[in-house]
C-alpha cells in the first residue's frame, strides 16, 4: 500500500479498534458473575456442594447460595481462558449464612486451580477474605494474580473456605485484565519522585561588599532524608563485641531499624517463668545511642507456630490475662523508645488469629490497640502483613480491616507491608495495583520487610533499584525498610543480601554499593551555586530533609544555615555580610574661603545614610557638613562648608547604601545648640527610625563634632563654645531587621593630620563616619577600605601640646539582622 495520509487514518482507526477490543470489550472474564439469569449454570459448577439462586443479593436481584458443602474446598467454580502471563484483578462479594461452630469468625477465600498441559495440577489462593460472621453481611473478597507464563489445559477460579457446615452466598464476581505498565514506567516513577519527594528551595541571597562575587559560592548540602529508609538489625550483631563494621554500616546507611527477633514475645519469654528483657533493652539502648529510630516488632504474633508454646495449654481466660500482661509489660518497658509498634503480626496473611480464637474474643486485637495507645499515646501502631505487594492475596482483606479500624476510631496509624518479594524480576504492576488499593484508605503505608532474591549480583542490584525507585515514587509510601539485607551465615532468605560476613569480614557487595549510591547520593541533594549578582533569588528543587547551606568565600564559610525542607519547600534568607552595601561618594573640591561650599549626591538607587567632610590640608579651618536637599536636581546631598581663614578646599563625603529590603531614611531639619562650651543639641529620629549618620556644622570652626546616641535614637552635635552655636543634622533610617551600633575610636595623636581609625565588628557595615573631639580642632572624617576591611578615619586638625587631646573617629555600624521568619 503506497504511503499517503488517507491510509494513515485507516491504520490509526484500526489501532484504536484493536486497543478498545483488548481493554474494554474483552476485559470481563467471568460469565454470569451476577447470577441474574438462568443460564449461569452453564458456566458455574458447585464441586462438592449444591448451588441455587436466591433473592438476597449484593448487586441486582439474585446471588448464588452455596450449601451442602462436603469439604473446605467445596464451592462454586468457573473455568476461564486466561492470557499467558497477563495480570488480573479479582472482585467478588460473599455473605455467611451461618457462623462456624467453635470459631469466633471464619472466612471465604478465592483460589485458582490450574492443570498444565503436562498434567501437573496446582491450587493457589488468590484472595484472602476478611474474617466474617453472619453479622457482617456482604463483604468483598478480592485479590489479584498473574496468569502462568506457560500453556495450561485448564484454569478455574473457585470459592472455598470455612468449615463445610458453613453455607454462604456469592455475588458480583468479576475478573478483569489489568494493562501492563508502560515501558517507560521508570521514567514516570522518577518524575513522581521529583513531585512527591522533592520541594522548592528558594535562596534569597545577598552577598555583601565584603565578598567578591567571583570568589563566592553557595553550597547546598542535604544532611538527612525526611523519607525514612531503614532495615532490620540483629540484636547479637548490634551488641556483639567484634561487630563494629556491621554497626558502622547500620549507623551510616539506615535511619530506622527493627530488631529481627529479640522483642518477640516467644523469644523474650521462651518459658513462662523466664521473661527476659535484657537483650531487647540493651539492643534498643544501643540503637538509640546510634541515633536510630526503632519500629517495635512485635507485641504479639498470632500465627500459631510463633505463639509462646506455654500459652497453648491455657484456658481462654488465662490466655487473655497473659496477653494483657504482655501488652502492659512490653509497651511500658519500651515507652518513649520506639516510634512504631507492630501490634498483631500477620493477622490476615498468616491466618494469625490464634489469640482471637483461643480467647473466644473476636475483638481482642482491637482491645490491644486501645490498651497500647493508653499506655504509650505517642507510639504509632501498625498492622504488618505479607502477600500484599508480593502476591496481592492479602490486600483487599487488609483494606477492609483498616477501614473497619478507622470506622471504629481505633488508634491504627499505619499499614505495614512486608515485601518479601518472590524470586525473579520484580512485578512492578503487582506492586502498583496493591499499593493503589492500600492508598484508598488514606493511611501511611510502610514497606517494613523488603527483600528481593536474585542469585546474580547484578540482577539483584537491578531488582532492588527498580523496586526502591517505584516504592519511593508512590505517594502512599511513607517509609521503606529492608529485611534480609545482611547474610550472617544463616540468613532467613538466601540471595537477598546487600552485605555479608561477620566481624572484620563484614563487606558490602556490588548490589549493596548500588543501593547505597541510590539512597545516599542519587536521592540526596548536593549542589554548588555561584551567585552572579549581589542580590539574587536562586531556586532549586531538593529532596526533603535537613540541610546545611553555606556561603563560601575563597572556600571559607562566611555564613552557615541549618534548614529543614518539607513538603512546602523552604525560603532561605542568605545574607552574607551585614546586608548593607555601602559606598563613599566624594564631592569635588570646594573653593577656599568663608562660605565656600561643595555638595555630593548619592548615585541612583542609593540612599544616603551618612555625610562627612574634610579639609584637604588636614587643618581645622572648615565649618563642617550637613545633610541637604538640592531642589533643582531633587536629590539628597551631603554638603561641606569651608571656613574663614581656610587655606585649602573642603570635600563632602556622602555614605550611600543599598539594601536587600526597603530602606527608608529621613533627615530631620538642622537644630542649633546653645553657644556655650560643650553644649549639645539632640536631633531625635522619628519613632521607629535609627540614626545611621550624624553631622555637625558651626560657623568659624567652633564645633566638637557629632555622634549617634543609639539609646535615644538621636544624633548629638556638640558646640565648641567660642563663636556661636553648632547645628546638627542626621540621617534617620528604617528597614526590617536594621540594627546599628556606635563605635568610637581611641584618640588620635596630637600632630596636625594625625589619623585615627575605627572599624565595625564582623557582619556590620559603616553607614556613617564622623570626627568628634571635645577639645575641638578637627580636620574631618571619611570612610576608606584596605586589606579587605573598611575603616572610619578621623583627622586631627590642630597641633596639640597637651597629650591625650587628639580626635576620635565615630562610626555608625549597621546590619540587617538575619531573620529566618520566612523558613
Ligand atoms: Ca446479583
Amino acid at each position: 500500500m503506497p504511503f499517503n495520509t488517507e491510509n494513515m487514518t485507516v491504520v490509526r482507526t484500526l489501532v484504536v479498534l484493536v486497543f478498545m477490543h483488548a481493554y474494554i470489550f474483552a476485559e470481563e472474564l467471568i460469565q454470569h458473575g451476577g447470577f441474574e439469569e438462568e443460564g449461569y449454570t452453564a458456566f458455574w459448577e458447585c464441586r462438592g456442594c449444591s448451588m441455587t439462586r436466591v433473592q438476597d443479593s449484593h448487586g441486582g436481584t439474585y446471588a448464588l447460595k452455596v450449601e451442602n458443602r462436603v469439604a473446605e474446598y467445596a464451592g462454586p467454580r468457573q473455568a476461564l481462558s486466561v492470557t499467558k502471563n497477563a495480570f488480573y484483578e479479582v472482585e467478588s462479594y460473599v455473605k455467611l449464612l451461618n457462623d462456624e461452630e467453635g470459631s469466633v469468625h471464619t472466612r471465604v477465600e478465592v483460589w485458582r486451580n490450574i492443570i498444565f498441559t503436562d498434567g501437573t495440577k496446582r491450587w493457589h489462593k488468590i484472595g484472602n477474605g476478611p474474617y466474617l460472621t453472619t453479622a457482617d453481611g456482604w463483604k468483598k473478597v478480592g485479590g489479584s494474580f498473574r496468569a502462568p507464563d506457560q500453556d495450561v489445559e485448564y484454569f478455574a477460579i473457585y470459592f472455598r473456605g470455612p468449615d463445610p457446615a458453613v453455607s454462604f452466598l456469592v455475588d458480583s464476581v468479576s475478573i478483569k485484565l489489568i494493562p501492563e505498565m508502560s515501558d517507560t514506567w521508570k521514567d514516570e516513577a522518577e518524575e513522581k519522585i521529583q513531585q512527591n519527594r522533592m520541594a522548592d528551595i528558594i535562596l534569597d541571597t545577598f552577598i555583601g561588599d565584603e565578598y567578591h562575587l567571583n570568589d563566592t559560592e553557595i553550597q547546598v548540602q542535604q544532611e538527612s532524608s525526611e523519607f525514612p529508609f531503614g532495615a532490620m538489625v540483629k540484636a547479637d550483631l548490634i551488641l556483639g563485641e567484634n561487630e563494629q563494621k556491621y554497626r558502622d554500616f547500620v549507623s551510616e546507611m539506615w535511619d530506622w531499624t527493627t530488631i529481627s527477633n529479640a522483642m518477640k514475645w516467644r523469644m523474650m519469654q521462651w518459658h513462662k517463668d523466664s521473661l527476659d528483657y535484657e537483650t531487647p533493652t540493651q539492643t534498643v539502648a544501643e540503637l538509640l545511642k546510634m541515633g536510630k529510630k526503632i519500629r517495635g516488632h512485635n507485641v504479639v504474633w498470632g500465627v500459631e507456630k510463633n505463639v509462646p508454646y506455654w500459652l497453648k495449654d491455657m484456658s481462654a481466660e488465662e490466655v487473655k490475662a497473659e496477653v494483657d500482661t504482655r501488652v502492659k509489660g512490653v509497651v511500658s518497658a519500651f515507652k518513649g523508645s520506639l516510634s512504631h509498634w507492630d501490634v498483631n503480626n500477620e493477622i490476615i496473611a498468616g491466618h494469625g488469629d490464634w489469640f482471637e480464637q483461643n480467647t473466644g474474643d473476636r475483638f481482642l486485637t482491637e482491645t490491644m490497640f486501645q490498651n497500647i495507645s493508653a499506655i504509650d499515646p505517642d507510639v504509632k501502631l501498625f498492622f504488618n502483613e505479607f502477600n500484599v505487594i508480593s502476591s496481592g492475596t492479602t490486600t483487599d482483606a487488609y483494606v477492609d480491616m483498616v477501614e473497619l479500624y478507622k470506622s471504629k476510631g481505633l488508634p491504627l496509624h499505619g499499614i505495614g507491608v512486608q515485601g518479601h518479594l518472590k524470586p525473579g524480576p520484580p512485578d512492578i504492576l503487582k506492586i502498583k495495583e496493591n499499593l493503589d488499593k492500600l492508598a484508598t484508605t488514606g493511611l501511611p503505608v510502610w514497606i517494613t520487610e523488603l527483600d528481593i532474591e536474585a542469585a546474580d549480583i547484578n540482577d539483584r542490584g537491578d531488582y532492588y533499584e527498580d523496586v526502591l525507585t517505584y516504592l519511593f515514587s508512590h505517594p502512599a509510601v511513607e517509609g521503606i525498610m529492608l529485611w534480609v539485607w545482611h547474610d550472617n551465615g544463616r540468613p532467613w532468605r538466601e540471595d537477598t543480601n546487600l552485605a555479608a560476613g561477620l566481624g572484620d569480614d563484614f563487606q558490602v557487595n556490588e548490589a549493596g554499593n548500588r543501593i547505597q549510591q541510590l539512597i545516599k547520593k542519587t536521592w540526596r541533594t548536593k549542589e554548588v551555586i555561584k551567585p552572579t549578582s549581589q542580590f539574587s533569588s536562586l531556586a532549586l528543587r531538593g529532596f526533603m530533609g535537613d540541610y546545611t547551606i553555606k556561603v563560601l568565600h575563597n572556600g571559607v564559610a562566611v555564613l552557615e544555615k541549618k534548614v529543614s525542607v518539607g513538603k512546602e519547600g523552604a525560603t532561605v534568607n542568605l545574607q552574607a555580610g551585614s546586608g548593607l552595601s555601602c559606598v563613599s561618594r566624594w564631592s569635588a573640591k570646594s573653593g577656599i574661603g568663608n562660605g565656600e561650599t561643595i555638595t555630593v549626591p548619592c548615585a541612583d538607587g542609593e540612599i544616603m545614610t551618612g555625610c562627612s567632610s574634610r579639609a584637604i590640608d588636614k587643618s581645622e579651618y572648615r565649618d563642617g557638613e550637613r545633610f541637604g536637599w538640592n531642589s533643582s536636581t531633587k536629590k539628597r546631598i551631603c554638603k561641606a562648608i569651608n571656613s574663614a581663614g581656610s587655606t585649602a578646599s573642603v570635600q563632602a563625603i556622602a555614605r550611600c547604601c543599598k539594601l536587600p529590603v526597603d530602606l527608608q531614611c529621613s533627615y530631620p531639619p538642622a537644630q542649633a545648640s546653645g553657644t556655650g562650651e560643650n553644649e549639645q543639641i539632640s536631633i531625635p529620629c522619628p519613632t521607629g527610625k535609627i540614626p545611621t549618620g550624624c553631622t555637625c556644622l558651626a560657623y568659624n570652626m567652633a564645633f566638637d563634632g557629632s555622634f549617634p546616641d543609639m539609646s535615644a535614637s538621636s544624633c548629638v552635635a556638640q558646640n565648641d563654645g567660642i563663636r556661636g552655636g553648632s547645628y546638627g543634622t542626621g540621617a534617620c533610617c528604617q528597614a526590617s531587621g536594621l540594627e546599628c551600633v556606635t563605635k568610637i575610636s581611641e584618640r588620635s595623636g596630637g600632630n596636625l593630620g594625625d589619623k585615627i581609625f575605627i572599624s565595625c565588628e564582623a557582619g556590620y557595615t559603616i553607614t556613617g563616619c564622623n570626627v568628634y573631639n571635645d577639645f575641638g580642632g578637627t580636620a574631618g572624617a571619611y570612610t576608606a577600605s584596605w586589606g579587605g576591611s573598611e575603616y572610619c578615619i578621623a583627622l586631627n586638625g590642630r597641633r596639640r601640646t597637651m597629650s591625650n587631646q587628639g580626635v576620635k573617629a565615630v562610626a555608625t555600624c549597621c546590619r540587617i539582622a538575619n531573620t529566618d521568619a520566612k523558613n
